[in-house]
């Protein structure tokens, strides 16, 4: 990794973290996001709590918001990613949790692509503000 991005990266990654959660669903059943409109500041660090209470597996689709972000880690089980990240799947119970750094302002599309669901209603929007 050259010095530059390798130093910019260090610096992003020891940014105070703001943490928000979001539901995958719901023990009813409803095949929705909660909250299904979030928004993020550029430059700033995140961690995003991703759970699924339902009793059905659901989709976390969000590439050009992820396009538009660094990716720290990604942490689910025992197991931590670092890299990019498009589209997290949660089985019923699963948890996951995502750190990156929103850097590209503007409104993306978030959906859950398990077939059935968006056309349900489970949609959203995440935004980066400048
Ligand atoms: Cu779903």
């Amino acid at each position: 990794m050259p010095a530059a991005i390798a130093s910019a990266a260090d610096y992003l990654s020891r940014q105070p973290v703001t943490e928000i959660t979001v539901s995958l669903g719901d023990e009813a059943g409803e095949l929705k996001f909660f909250p299904n409109l979030l928004e993020f500041e550029s430059g700033k660090r995140y961690k995003l709590v991703l759970k699924n209470p339902s009793s059905q597996k659901h989709y976390f689709t969000a590439k050009n918001f992820a396009d538009a972000s660094w990716t720290q880690t990604v942490e689910a089980g025992n197991v931590e990613i670092k890299g990019a990240i498009y589209e997290l799947e949660l089985k019923p119970g699963a948890r996951a949790e995502w750190m990156f750094v929103p850097m590209k302002s503007g409104t993306y599309n978030l959906r859950g692509t398990v077939a059935g669901h968006t056309e349900a209603g489970m949609m959203g929007k995440i935004t980066i503000a400048s």
